[in-house]
């Protein structure tokens, strides 16, 4: 788990309030560089690469699947914030 990711856990200790969820959509976003609205696994890796959370690509496939929970291959920001806050 990142620094950031922990925070992320800390602050929806207590559920997700709108801070929270305005930052994930931003993360989102940025992480989303083509912009239709899914992150894929090129998109995935670079965001982590960005976080500095030095996975190797199969730890990255494997968290990518995880968040993935619908299994299309693609994330969507509602399985990107279930991933942030879920405990
Ligand atoms: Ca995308
Ligand atoms: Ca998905």
């Amino acid at each position: 788990m990142t620094e950031r990711q922990s925070a992320h856990r800390a602050a929806s200790a207590s559920g997700i309030d709108a801070e929270l969820k305005r930052e994930l959509k931003e993360d989102f976003a940025q992480a989303d560089s083509d912009q239709d609205g899914r992150i894929n696994f090129a998109e995935f890796g670079a965001l982590l690469v960005g976080l500095e959370a030095g996975m190797s690509e199969q730890e990255l496939r494997i968290g990518f699947h995880e968040i993935d929970t619908d299994r299309d291959g693609r994330i969507d920001l509602r399985e990107f914030v279930a991933w942030w806050t879920e405990q």
